[in-house]
């Protein structure tokens, strides 16, 4: 019910959407530690929170494997039978920053699929549980032609007058390098009903919307799934796509995050007395690799500066970095700052907003760009 999802969080998340609840927390909080405490998580609900009880619960594997199973909780569970695993991994919703896409020119105004996400809708847990490879494994292995794994969730939602069903998928080849688990804890603790629980999937490097919770079935397919959530949703358009030309065929799905970052502290608009010195927060991610550098600028990104290393966290394989910069400032008034991030692939990100943006106001991983007051 309503309480009992307050009292898995904080109780000052910032609410996105009331109903279904969408979550993220407030923003200079976010950054204080590498690791996200369970309350603070941001929570991202198409629909309904399912009731599922663990002692029942069994998660069924079909389709394009050998010896298609249902595997109860208690045996996935069984360390002679699967090895433990933790990983240290960020999910991050592509709807992140959204909010500055809705200012450039608001989209369709699907407020269930177009949720105003500010800087917090990305989060960092040691997830544990099993990789879905041993899963499958367990399964007999693949059949030939099993190229996407398909995902199931228990809950249902509602868009345009019709029922759905959570259901999206992921190449198998993802699976096959050990970065698609099935997590029951989270930070060593059991996965909170609100992000999954008994089971979720935890894709690292791909787009929240991957992590499919309160996962059920699990179904081995040719082709990327043919449900709606997968075909309709999570489409990146080209800027010259919108309501007169967007069908579901001219955008492409998006899987991997691409680098972006963001800067938590001070926040937008914020009018800041200081002594030639501003202290900027934030924190940095790459889907497909991790951050190696970070920059900020108090000029709207004509001079940058390089973030030293001790000023970052630790790098993790599937983790973001959080950083902070005291910027020397001798200017007085409204000033932009920015940041901007290079993986170890050498990505960085996309100048302006509207260089990147796009009908259903996804991935928002341009500059992060705030303006702040400055008294000297
Ligand atoms: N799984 C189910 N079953 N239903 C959902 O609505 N939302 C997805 C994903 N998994 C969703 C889901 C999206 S869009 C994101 S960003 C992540 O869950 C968010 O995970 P969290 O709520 O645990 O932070
Ligand atoms: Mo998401």
């Amino acid at each position: 019910s309503w309480k009992y999802v307050l009292k898995e969080k904080s109780a000052d998340m910032i609410h996105v959407l009331q109903f279904p609840y969408n979550g993220e927390p407030p923003r200079g909080r976010l950054v204080e530690t590498e690791i996200t405490p369970n309350e603070d998580h941001f929570v991202r609900n198409h629909g309904g929170i399912p009731e599922i009880d663990p002692e029942e619960f069994f998660v069924d594997v079909e389709g394009l494997v050998n010896n298609p199973k249902k595997i109860s909780l208690k045996e996935l569970q069984d360390e002679s039978i699967f090895p433990r695993m933790s990983t240290t991994v960020t999910l991050q919703c592509s709807g992140t920053r959204r909010i500055e896409q809705i200012h450039e020119y608001p989209g369709d105004g699907d407020e269930l699929i177009n949720a105003p996400w500010g800087e917090g809708a990305i989060g960092t847990a040691k997830w544990t549980g099993v990789s879905l490879k041993k899963v499958i494994k367990y399964c007999g292995g693949l059949k030939e032609g099993g190229q996407h794994v398909e995902f199931f969730g228990a809950d249902t939602y509602f868009k345009k007058g019709q029922v759905y069903n959570y259901v999206v998928s992921v190449p198998t080849r993802k699976m096959k390098i050990n970065e698609v688990m099935l997590a029951w804890e989270m930070n060593d603790k059991p996965l909170p009903k609100i992000h999954g629980a008994p089971l979720r999937v935890v894709v690292f490097g791909y787009i929240g919307a991957r992590s499919v919770k309160w996962l059920y079935k699990i179904n081995v397919i040719e082709d990327p799934s043919m449900a709606p959530v997968q075909m309709k949703e999570y489409l990146y358009y080209s800027p010259q796509v919108g309501k007169h030309n967007a069908t579901y065929s001219n955008g492409f799905s998006i899987q991997t995050m691409p680098v972006s970052s963001a800067i938590m502290t001070p926040v937008n608009h914020d009018q800041i007395i200081h002594d030639g010195k501003i202290k900027l927060t934030g924190w940095a991610y790459s889907g497909s690799g991790w951050p190696e550098r970070v920059e900020v600028s108090g000029d709207g990104g004509s001079i940058w500066y390089e973030v030293p290393y001790n000023k970052m966290s630790r790098k993790y394989f599937h983790a973001w970095r959080i950083w902070e910069y005291e910027m020397p400032v001798d200017a007085e008034g409204w000033l932009e700052f920015c940041v901007r991030t290079w993986d170890n692939a050498l990505n960085t990100q996309p100048t302006y907003v509207r260089s990147a943006w796009n009908w259903d106001l996804h991935v928002t991983s341009s500059c992060h760009r705030i303006k702040i007051y400055s008294i000297n």
